[in-house]
């Protein structure tokens, strides 16, 4: 089934309908997409790794859980797979695919569905509304990113703390220097690194096609990538979609805080889920880099992000802990819709590179 999950689309599977081995698994699901491709023109990827996505789900072991969501990242161009990241965006769509497949029963106006994600081993809720025991799609919920509106599908996060590096702020600092640039490296479900972005000469608003077109802010932006990923534990991340680069600057439009997100290569049209749960986390800690550029609201809980195509909000709890902050509940509302169920076909796994 193809998803529109948030602001990405992929292509949903039940986990056991794929081959066992990863290796096998990886080349067709590469070869489900086009990669390795720029345009893709060959399978049924987007040509961006926002549209080049796959979630495997299956039913849990886990009495605690309902579903288990493996996501896979299909690198566009090299043809890659990989699984150190999250997606809470593709996320959005879980639980919905789930219900149509029955690999969860429900029934009522609702469904909450328990989610664990394989690649973090964290849980996610996905709360949605149902109609005669079938996920409904319509519905009049905005989020920036997405021109139509959609049933509202709302995601609770638990222990996302440090799910892939180990802690929230993997480094053990606030605030490191990398190659002379401040930063604060923190996972609160998606490993990033929060930066000025006057730090690095730029204003912080410029469209993703300018600052990509900047090959010198890039080049550097990644050498301090390489740098951080060694300082978060995620040893050599030359070849990994972590950590993403988040550059921080003054609201603009009414928003607490003006962000560009790096993928790390491709500049986000918007920001990720759990990306911006993250972002929100070091914002709201003393000494956390950029934490003097935001602007609250009321709710000190509720971080309005801006982002090239509109605001995320993204809701994050703190508590005081014995040696300072402690996370705990965050969550998110996104929506998801159906957009395709069928068969794909493949090139198959013998057929040769024409150039
Ligand atoms: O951070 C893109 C997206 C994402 C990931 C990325 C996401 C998240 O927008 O949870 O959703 O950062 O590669 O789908």
């Amino acid at each position: 089934m193809v998803m529109r999950g948030g602001t990405s689309k992929g292509a949903y599977f039940v986990a056991g309908e794929l081959p066992d081995d990863p290796d096998e698994r990886d080349s067709l699901l590469a070869r489900v997409m086009g990669s390795p491709d720029p345009r893709q023109i060959d399978g049924i990827g987007g040509a961006h790794p926002l549209t080049s996505k796959v979630a495997l789900v299956s039913p849990s072991s886990d009495p605690d859980v309902d579903v288990d969501y493996l996501f896979l990242q299909v690198g566009v161009d090299d043809g890659s797979v990989n699984d150190r990241q999250n997606c809470g965006n593709l996320l959005a769509g879980v639980g919905q695919f789930a219900v149509e497949r029955g690999l969860v029963a429900v029934s009522g106006a609702g469904a909450e569905v328990r989610i664990r994600m394989a690649n973090s081993d964290s849980v996610a809720t996905a709360s949605f509304p149902l109609d005669v025991g079938l996920p409904v799609y319509d519905g009049d919920t905005a989020i920036s990113g997405v021109p139509s509106t959609a049933a509202e599908v709302r995601l609770d996060f638990e222990a996302t703390a440090g799910s892939t590096c180990g802690a929230l702020l993997p480094t053990g600092a606030v605030a490191d220097a990398i190659d002379g640039i401040e930063a604060t490296c923190i996972d609160n479900g998606m490993p990033t690194v929060v930066l000025r972005a006057a730090a690095l000469g730029i204003a912080g608003a410029e469209s993703p096609a300018a600052l990509e077109a900047n090959e010198l802010f890039r080049r550097r932006l990644e050498n301090i990538r390489l740098r951080a990923g060694e300082l978060m534990k995620l040893g050599d991340v030359s070849t990994t979609t972590v950590p993403k680069m988040t550059l921080v600057s003054a609201p603009r439009a009414g928003g607490h805080i003006c962000t560009r997100t790096f993928i790390p290569h491709r500049c986000h049209e918007a920001i990720g889920v759990l990306g911006a749960v993250s972002v929100a986390t070091a914002l709201r800690l003393p000494g956390g880099v950029g934490a003097e550029l935001l602007e609250p609201g009321d709710d000190p809980d509720l971080v309005e992000i801006e982002h090239p195509t509109g605001t995320f909000i993204a809701r994050v709890e703190l508590a005081d802990g014995p040696t300072g902050p402690v996370v705990g509940r965050s969550g998110i509302v996104r929506t998801a819709r159906k957009l395709f169920d069928g068969i794909v076909f493949p090139r198959s796994a013998s057929s040769g590179d024409s150039e």
